[in-house]
């Protein structure tokens, strides 16, 4: 048994393993137990690490992934071979793509069996398998290389854009013993393995000159930008240029909601006439509609912000490229200001003003209606009123109607509390990333999930149970992928692709986990049982019944839809 004392002079693969992540402040492992990673996962526990064992490999890799986003430490999940490592690659993948700092650490088969096809148990080329998906991937071929192979992952794993890292420990080098000396001056404890990328300073006055030079200016904010934690500085810089910003969804909070230079409720104005757009960590994808077409103004010149110098003109010409990390980036740009340098025009401020109180009001009218059954207005007004009074919890959000919905109506009043599909607008994400925030903060957790959405994840609820995690979750149940109330008109018996089953009574399940279960049809029975659920700390499950006509299919990606493009030709 590895986690037995050895003598003094020896020790394994499992110890050196353990004694690597602990040299390097890893404090939580996120895994699946199995052949042969078991006893590295007893072992982690017996020396402090807590150990969090899922019930899928792709939640435990949620969660470990977004623990990276939230403490810029690489989260670590740990899997069993080929199967076991597959699952985990969609998250780990979804990790690389989103620029959260993951490592997935996996056991692997006897590779001289593996690599000539033999057919060993879970046999699988890893290493080579992940390559396509990750920032990095490693293999550790001799127990001496374990220190030189965490710190490597460590390093790939959160310099420049963090990613997904695969580091690939075969089941012969953590079963391997080794001198302990020689074990113990193997180990490597990383270095600044995050260092600061100072921008160069004619960057930032290029992009000032632009910015100074702009009738009509706009910052937006993306998830880069959150994940930075420079907070105060991005703070100061937009309040004292008094440029409007546009948070992207897991931005939302790192200025409130509710601030008064928020241009989210007249986002199409501010996109389509812009005529400088500072991007601040994000990137010009699909979630700006690559910054062309019909929502873009074509003149609009682009400052951006990045830590990635190959981001740059990947979509439109950057006129003012600032490669930098935001911290630094923005610090520079504070001190480069002179008083009133940059003052957008008051027109620009008043014809965003008044497109947002348009919007505000028309959305308050959708808001206030209490349809019958509920609809998502009415359900998520409810838990934005609660998320008013509760600023510090956390919201994942997932599905479509429901994640569209809620990233409009719930407000966020604190930096890093939105967490959603991100981009890839992955379902799946719900219960590890819900896991992950409750593990590293502490702090309540409120999950609004799609029922197709949560299905996706759904067994996890065990898991919440099991670790006793302030978690909550409300499922929006209209009855379908979209909606509820899809006809098949093939001819055939079966349901309509999108349909789910109706009135399904998802909080039955939690309760098979000793978790609190509620059934709620109307905006006052959700407010209850969700302030019951948030005071009583337990592990709960709103079913939340919407009505199955509310939705629209692809909730607000109708363009994206083939369909939607075949039937306008
Ligand atoms: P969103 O989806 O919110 O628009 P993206 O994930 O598309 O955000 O973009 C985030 C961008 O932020 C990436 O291009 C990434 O390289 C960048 N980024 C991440 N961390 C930092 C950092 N510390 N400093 C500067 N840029 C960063
Ligand atoms: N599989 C994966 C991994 N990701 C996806 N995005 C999809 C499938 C396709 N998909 C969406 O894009 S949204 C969605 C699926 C299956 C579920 C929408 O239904 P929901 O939400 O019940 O979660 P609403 O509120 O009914 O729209
Ligand atoms: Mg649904």
């Amino acid at each position: 048994m590895p986690n037995e004392k050895k003598s003094s002079s020896v020790t394994d693969g499992f110890h050196l393993v353990v004694d690597a992540l602990k040299l390097n402040g890893i404090d939580t492992i996120y895994g699946v137990a199995g052949i042969p990673i078991t006893d590295l996962a007893r072992l982690a526990q017996a020396e402090g690490i807590r150990y969090i064992g899922f019930r899928h490999e792709q939640s435990a890799g949620n969660a470990a992934a977004i623990s990276g986003y939230l403490t810029q430490k690489p989260g670590i999940c740990l899997t069993v071979s080929a199967p076991g490592f597959l699952n985990g690659m969609v998250a780990l993948a979804n990790a690389t793509t989103n620029g959260f700092p993951m490592i997935q650490i996996s056991g692997s088969s006897d590779r001289a069996i593996v690599d000539l096809q033999q057919g060993d148990y879970e046999e699988l080329d890893q290493m080579n398998a992940a390559k396509p998906y990750t920032k990095a991937s490693f293999r550790v071929n001799k127990p001496e290389d374990i220190g030189i192979g965490v710190a490597r992952a460590i390093h790939a794993a959160v310099s420049g854009r963090p990613g997904g890292v695969y580091l690939d420990l075969t089941a012969d080098v953590i079963a391997a013993t080794l001198d302990s000396d020689a074990a113990k001056k193997s180990l490597v404890r990383v270095v600044d393995p995050a260092p600061r990328q100072i921008p160069d300073p004619d960057s930032i006055e290029r992009a000032i000159d632009l910015l100074a030079d702009a009738q009509r200016p706009l910052i937006i904010l993306g998830k880069g930008a959150a994940y930075a934690q420079a907070d105060d500085a991005i703070r100061k810089f937009v309040e004292t240029t008094g440029i409007p910003f546009l948070p992207m969804s897991m931005a939302k909070g790192l200025l409130p909601d509710n601030h008064k230079q928020s241009a989210a409720a007249a986002r199409s104005l501010v996109l389509a006439e812009a005529d400088v757009v500072m991007l601040i960590g994000a990137r010009l994808n699909w979630l700006l509609a690559q910054g062309k077409g019909p929502h873009w103004s074509p003149s609009a010149k682009f400052v951006q912000v990045d830590i990635s110098p190959t981001e740059i003109d990947s979509n439109r010409a950057i006129a003012a490229p600032v490669v930098g990390d935001i911290g630094s980036t923005m610090n520079a740009f504070v001190s480069a200001l002179r008083p009133g340098q940059i003052q957008p025009k008051a027109a620009w401020i008043d014809a965003i003003a008044e497109h947002k109180q348009h919007n505000v009001e028309r959305m308050a009218t959708r808001l206030n209606a209490n349809p019958n059954p509920m609809n998502f207005y009415s359900a998520l007004r409810a838990i934005r009123d609660v998320f008013a009074d509760k600023p510090d919890m956390y919201l994942v959000n997932e599905g479509a109607n429901t994640l569209d919905f809620g990233r409009d109506i719930i407000d966020m009043h604190q930096p890093r509390k939105r967490l959603d599909c991100g981009t890839w607008g992955v379902m799946g994400i719900g219960m590890g990333y819900a896991i992950g925030a409750a593990v590293v903060s502490g702090k309540p957790v409120v999950a609004v999930e799609g029922d197709s959405a949560f299905g996706f994840s759904g067994m996890e609820i065990e898991t919440i149970c099991r670790y006793h995690l302030p978690v909550v979750i409300v499922v929006f149940n209209n009855g379908g992928i979209y909606k509820g109330d899809d006809i098949n008109r093939s001819g055939s018996k079966d349901p309509s692709p999108t349909v789910l089953m109706k009135d399904a009574r998802y909080d039955k399940l939690i309760e098979a986990f000793n978790g609190v279960g509620h059934h709620v049809t109307d905006p006052k029975g959700l407010t209850k049982a969700l302030t019951d659920s948030l005071a009583s700390g337990k592990p709960a499950l709103i079913n939340c019944t919407i009505d199955p006509t509310a939705g629209t299919e692809s909730g607000h990606l109708q363009n994206l839809n083939p369909q939607t493009k075949v039937n306008r030709q």
